[in-house]
Protein backbone atom coordinates (compact mmCIF):
# COMPACT_ATOMS: atom_id res chain seq x y z
CA UNK A 1 0.00 0.00 0.00
CA UNK A 2 1.05 3.64 -1.05
CA UNK A 3 3.02 5.12 1.98
CA UNK A 4 3.80 9.10 2.14
CA UNK A 5 6.46 10.13 4.29
CA UNK A 6 7.10 14.33 4.57
CA UNK A 7 10.21 15.28 5.77
CA UNK A 8 11.09 18.96 7.20
CA UNK A 9 14.89 20.51 6.05
CA UNK A 10 15.01 18.01 3.34
CA UNK A 11 17.13 20.78 1.40
CA UNK A 12 20.62 19.86 3.15
CA UNK A 13 22.42 17.01 5.12
CA UNK A 14 19.94 14.36 6.79
CA UNK A 15 16.37 15.68 5.50
CA UNK A 16 18.00 15.25 2.40
CA UNK A 17 19.62 11.88 2.96
CA UNK A 18 16.35 10.83 4.64
CA UNK A 19 14.34 11.85 1.75
CA UNK A 20 16.06 9.58 -0.74
CA UNK A 21 16.38 6.72 1.42
CA UNK A 22 12.60 6.46 2.35
CA UNK A 23 11.86 7.39 -1.59
CA UNK A 24 14.29 4.60 -2.51
CA UNK A 25 12.19 1.95 -0.10
CA UNK A 26 9.02 2.83 -1.68
CA UNK A 27 7.79 5.87 -0.18
CA UNK A 28 6.27 8.42 -1.47
CA UNK A 29 7.80 11.76 -0.23
CA UNK A 30 6.96 15.49 0.18
CA UNK A 31 10.14 17.20 0.95
CA UNK A 32 10.49 20.95 2.64
CA UNK A 33 12.43 23.68 3.19
CA UNK A 34 13.38 27.64 1.91
CA UNK A 35 15.76 27.00 -1.07
CA UNK A 36 13.53 26.60 -4.03
CA UNK A 37 16.39 25.17 -6.46
CA UNK A 38 17.28 22.48 -3.95
CA UNK A 39 14.30 21.10 -3.71
CA UNK A 40 13.74 21.38 -7.54
CA UNK A 41 17.45 18.84 -7.64
CA UNK A 42 16.89 16.58 -4.81
CA UNK A 43 12.74 16.43 -6.43
CA UNK A 44 14.57 15.54 -10.09
CA UNK A 45 17.10 13.30 -8.70
CA UNK A 46 14.81 11.05 -6.77
CA UNK A 47 12.61 11.22 -10.34
CA UNK A 48 15.44 9.88 -11.90
CA UNK A 49 16.45 7.56 -9.41
CA UNK A 50 13.52 6.05 -7.84
CA UNK A 51 10.05 4.86 -8.91
CA UNK A 52 8.17 7.01 -5.67
CA UNK A 53 6.65 10.54 -6.44
CA UNK A 54 7.83 13.34 -5.16
CA UNK A 55 5.87 16.87 -4.24
CA UNK A 56 8.09 19.84 -2.93
CA UNK A 57 6.93 22.41 -0.28
CA UNK A 58 9.25 25.46 0.06
CA UNK A 59 8.07 27.86 3.25
CA UNK A 60 9.88 29.16 6.13
CA UNK A 61 8.77 26.63 9.15
CA UNK A 62 9.15 29.63 11.70
CA UNK A 63 6.16 31.20 9.99
CA UNK A 64 2.54 29.23 11.40
CA UNK A 65 0.90 31.28 8.39
CA UNK A 66 3.12 29.81 5.73
CA UNK A 67 3.19 26.11 6.95
CA UNK A 68 -0.62 25.97 6.99
CA UNK A 69 -0.89 27.66 3.64
CA UNK A 70 1.73 25.04 2.40
CA UNK A 71 -0.27 21.95 4.07
CA UNK A 72 -3.23 23.07 3.04
CA UNK A 73 -2.26 22.84 -0.69
CA UNK A 74 -0.81 19.80 -0.33
CA UNK A 75 -3.89 17.58 -3.32
CA UNK A 76 -6.15 15.67 -1.96
CA UNK A 77 -3.91 12.29 -2.66
CA UNK A 78 -1.34 13.52 -0.92
CA UNK A 79 -2.92 14.68 2.53
CA UNK A 80 -2.41 11.62 4.27
CA UNK A 81 0.79 11.61 5.80
CA UNK A 82 2.19 8.33 7.21
CA UNK A 83 5.45 9.26 8.29
CA UNK A 84 6.10 13.14 9.74
CA UNK A 85 9.87 13.42 9.92
CA UNK A 86 10.49 16.80 11.97
CA UNK A 87 14.08 17.49 10.80
CA UNK A 88 14.72 20.81 10.09
CA UNK A 89 16.88 22.70 12.71
CA UNK A 90 19.69 24.74 13.30
CA UNK A 91 22.71 26.08 15.77
CA UNK A 92 23.45 30.03 15.33
CA UNK A 93 26.76 30.85 17.29
CA UNK A 94 28.43 29.43 19.39
CA UNK A 95 28.70 31.53 22.78
CA UNK A 96 28.32 32.21 26.57
CA UNK A 97 24.93 33.37 27.22
CA UNK A 98 26.12 36.93 28.71
CA UNK A 99 27.24 37.21 25.32
CA UNK A 100 25.10 35.75 23.50
CA UNK A 101 23.71 37.21 19.57
CA UNK A 102 19.72 37.51 20.62
CA UNK A 103 18.92 37.05 16.75
CA UNK A 104 20.60 33.75 17.20
CA UNK A 105 18.70 32.81 20.36
CA UNK A 106 14.96 33.91 18.12
CA UNK A 107 15.82 31.62 15.44
CA UNK A 108 17.14 28.60 16.98
CA UNK A 109 14.47 28.69 19.36
CA UNK A 110 11.42 29.84 16.37
CA UNK A 111 13.04 26.68 14.02
CA UNK A 112 13.83 24.06 16.69
CA UNK A 113 11.20 24.49 18.79
CA UNK A 114 8.05 26.26 17.44
CA UNK A 115 8.76 25.32 13.92
CA UNK A 116 8.43 21.60 15.07
CA UNK A 117 5.59 22.55 17.00
CA UNK A 118 3.43 24.41 14.18
CA UNK A 119 3.71 21.82 11.45
CA UNK A 120 3.30 19.34 14.14
CA UNK A 121 -0.13 20.53 14.68
CA UNK A 122 -0.92 20.82 11.17
CA UNK A 123 -0.12 17.35 10.19
CA UNK A 124 -0.87 15.69 13.23
CA UNK A 125 -5.02 15.61 13.59
CA UNK A 126 -5.05 13.92 10.05
CA UNK A 127 -2.85 10.75 12.05
CA UNK A 128 -5.63 11.31 14.95
CA UNK A 129 -8.17 10.89 12.80
CA UNK A 130 -7.13 7.76 10.79
CA UNK A 131 -5.65 6.46 14.42
CA UNK A 132 -2.86 5.59 12.20
CA UNK A 133 0.76 7.68 11.56
CA UNK A 134 4.75 7.79 12.53
CA UNK A 135 6.03 11.40 13.96
CA UNK A 136 9.99 11.11 14.22
CA UNK A 137 11.53 14.31 15.41
CA UNK A 138 15.04 15.34 15.00
CA UNK A 139 17.39 15.23 18.56
CA UNK A 140 20.61 15.65 19.34
CA UNK A 141 23.14 14.65 21.38
CA UNK A 142 22.49 18.36 22.76
CA UNK A 143 19.30 17.28 24.26
CA UNK A 144 21.10 15.05 26.46
CA UNK A 145 23.87 17.16 27.93
CA UNK A 146 24.78 20.37 27.86
CA UNK A 147 27.90 21.88 26.33
CA UNK A 148 29.92 24.93 27.28
CA UNK A 149 28.75 27.92 25.06
CA UNK A 150 26.12 25.90 23.41
CA UNK A 151 23.14 26.64 26.18
CA UNK A 152 20.15 28.00 23.60
CA UNK A 153 20.88 25.13 21.16
CA UNK A 154 20.74 22.35 23.82
CA UNK A 155 17.88 23.89 25.29
CA UNK A 156 16.38 23.72 22.55
CA UNK A 157 16.99 20.02 21.39
CA UNK A 158 16.03 19.61 25.36
CA UNK A 159 12.98 21.15 24.31
CA UNK A 160 12.78 18.40 20.94
CA UNK A 161 13.01 15.54 23.84
CA UNK A 162 10.14 16.63 25.85
CA UNK A 163 8.13 17.29 23.01
CA UNK A 164 8.72 13.87 21.97
CA UNK A 165 8.01 12.14 25.82
CA UNK A 166 4.38 14.93 25.41
CA UNK A 167 3.39 13.56 22.17
CA UNK A 168 3.89 10.48 22.68
CA UNK A 169 1.52 10.31 25.46
CA UNK A 170 -0.91 12.73 23.53
CA UNK A 171 -0.92 10.37 20.65
CA UNK A 172 -1.04 6.93 22.95
CA UNK A 173 -4.66 6.58 22.32
CA UNK A 174 -4.31 6.85 19.00
CA UNK A 175 -1.74 4.17 17.94
CA UNK A 176 0.64 6.66 16.59
CA UNK A 177 4.33 5.86 16.89
CA UNK A 178 6.63 8.91 17.92
CA UNK A 179 10.55 8.09 17.82
CA UNK A 180 13.20 10.63 18.60
CA UNK A 181 16.48 10.00 17.19
CA UNK A 182 19.61 11.91 18.61
CA UNK A 183 22.58 12.16 16.72
CA UNK A 184 26.23 13.01 17.62
CA UNK A 185 28.55 15.17 15.10
CA UNK A 186 27.33 14.50 11.47
CA UNK A 187 29.13 16.14 8.89
CA UNK A 188 27.10 18.28 7.24
CA UNK A 189 26.01 22.15 6.70
CA UNK A 190 25.26 22.02 10.27
CA UNK A 191 28.41 23.47 11.28
CA UNK A 192 28.79 26.22 8.23
CA UNK A 193 25.38 26.94 9.62
CA UNK A 194 26.47 27.79 13.19
CA UNK A 195 30.01 29.47 12.15
CA UNK A 196 27.71 31.97 9.06
CA UNK A 197 29.66 30.28 5.94
CA UNK A 198 33.24 30.54 8.07
CA UNK A 199 33.97 27.30 6.63
CA UNK A 200 37.59 26.73 8.07
CA UNK A 201 35.80 26.78 11.44
CA UNK A 202 33.11 24.65 10.14
CA UNK A 203 35.63 22.13 8.64
CA UNK A 204 37.41 21.61 12.12
CA UNK A 205 34.88 20.34 13.95
CA UNK A 206 34.57 16.96 11.66
CA UNK A 207 38.65 17.23 11.68
CA UNK A 208 40.58 13.97 13.00
CA UNK A 209 38.06 11.56 13.67
CA UNK A 210 35.30 9.70 11.76
CA UNK A 211 31.95 11.73 12.57
CA UNK A 212 29.04 10.61 11.34
CA UNK A 213 27.50 11.08 7.52
CA UNK A 214 23.80 11.52 7.08
CA UNK A 215 23.06 8.40 5.13
CA UNK A 216 23.84 6.62 9.12
CA UNK A 217 21.00 8.67 10.30
CA UNK A 218 18.69 7.83 7.43
CA UNK A 219 19.78 4.09 8.20
CA UNK A 220 18.00 5.23 11.83
CA UNK A 221 14.92 6.10 10.28
CA UNK A 222 14.45 3.87 8.22
CA UNK A 223 15.43 0.95 11.18
CA UNK A 224 12.37 2.81 12.93
CA UNK A 225 9.38 3.17 10.38
CA UNK A 226 10.03 -0.57 9.17
CA UNK A 227 9.58 -1.97 12.73
CA UNK A 228 5.97 -4.26 13.09
CA UNK A 229 3.18 -1.92 14.17
CA UNK A 230 2.93 -2.92 17.99
CA UNK A 231 6.78 -1.53 18.12
CA UNK A 232 8.12 2.02 18.73
CA UNK A 233 11.07 2.77 18.68
CA UNK A 234 11.27 5.62 20.98
CA UNK A 235 14.57 7.41 21.30
CA UNK A 236 17.64 6.25 19.92
CA UNK A 237 21.00 7.98 20.49
CA UNK A 238 23.62 7.40 17.33
CA UNK A 239 27.34 8.65 18.03
CA UNK A 240 30.54 8.46 15.72
CA UNK A 241 32.32 6.03 17.83
CA UNK A 242 35.25 8.83 18.66
CA UNK A 243 32.45 11.29 20.13
CA UNK A 244 31.54 10.28 23.91
CA UNK A 245 29.92 13.33 24.83
CA UNK A 246 28.49 16.65 23.28
CA UNK A 247 32.26 18.18 23.76
CA UNK A 248 34.43 14.61 24.14
CA UNK A 249 36.22 14.01 20.97
CA UNK A 250 39.30 11.72 20.51
CA UNK A 251 40.55 13.58 17.75
CA UNK A 252 43.75 12.30 16.14
CA UNK A 253 47.10 14.98 16.22
CA UNK A 254 47.38 15.94 12.35
CA UNK A 255 50.93 14.48 11.10
P1 LIG B 1 21.80 21.26 7.56
O1 LIG B 1 22.15 22.68 7.80
O2 LIG B 1 22.60 20.50 6.57
O3 LIG B 1 20.24 21.15 7.17
C1 LIG B 1 19.28 21.87 7.88
C2 LIG B 1 17.95 21.82 7.14
O4 LIG B 1 16.97 22.54 7.91
C3 LIG B 1 18.01 22.45 5.77
O5 LIG B 1 17.31 21.64 4.84
C4 LIG B 1 17.28 23.77 5.94
O6 LIG B 1 16.59 24.14 4.75
C5 LIG B 1 16.27 23.43 7.03
N1 LIG B 1 15.83 24.63 7.72
C6 LIG B 1 16.57 25.43 8.54
N2 LIG B 1 15.85 26.52 8.90
C7 LIG B 1 14.63 26.41 8.28
C8 LIG B 1 13.47 27.22 8.24
N3 LIG B 1 13.40 28.38 8.90
N4 LIG B 1 12.42 26.81 7.51
C9 LIG B 1 12.47 25.64 6.81
N5 LIG B 1 13.53 24.82 6.81
C10 LIG B 1 14.63 25.21 7.54
O7 LIG B 1 21.88 20.56 8.99
P2 LIG B 1 21.61 19.04 9.45
O8 LIG B 1 21.09 18.23 8.34
O9 LIG B 1 22.80 18.58 10.16
O10 LIG B 1 20.46 19.28 10.54
C11 LIG B 1 19.21 18.65 10.49
C12 LIG B 1 18.70 18.46 11.91
O11 LIG B 1 19.59 17.58 12.61
C13 LIG B 1 18.63 19.73 12.76
O12 LIG B 1 17.45 19.69 13.53
C14 LIG B 1 19.85 19.63 13.66
O13 LIG B 1 19.68 20.33 14.86
C15 LIG B 1 19.91 18.14 13.87
N6 LIG B 1 21.19 17.59 14.30
C16 LIG B 1 22.32 17.77 13.53
C17 LIG B 1 23.51 17.23 13.94
C18 LIG B 1 24.78 17.41 13.19
O14 LIG B 1 25.86 17.21 13.77
N7 LIG B 1 24.74 17.77 11.91
C19 LIG B 1 23.59 16.43 15.18
C20 LIG B 1 22.35 16.34 15.91
C21 LIG B 1 21.21 16.87 15.45
P3 LIG B 1 16.59 25.61 4.10
O15 LIG B 1 17.85 26.30 4.52
O16 LIG B 1 16.50 25.33 2.63
O17 LIG B 1 15.36 26.23 4.63
C1 LIG C 1 24.26 19.00 16.78
C2 LIG C 1 25.53 18.41 17.21
O1 LIG C 1 27.63 18.66 18.60
O2 LIG C 1 26.27 20.64 18.39
O3 LIG C 1 23.17 18.70 17.54
O4 LIG C 1 25.53 18.82 19.74
S1 LIG C 1 26.25 19.19 18.55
Amino acid sequence: MRKIALITGATSGLGRAIALRLAKEGYDVIITGRRKERLEELEKEIEIKYESKVYSLCFDIRVYNQVEDAINSLPQDWKNIDVLVNNAGLAAGLDPIQKGVVDDWERMIDTNVKGLLYITRIVSPGMVERKSGHIINMGSIAGKGVYPNGAVYCATKYAVNALSQGMRMDMLPYGIRVTQICPGAVDTEFSLVRFKGDKSRADQVYEGYDSLIADDIANAVYFAVTQPAHVDIQDVLVMPTAQATGNMFHKEEKK
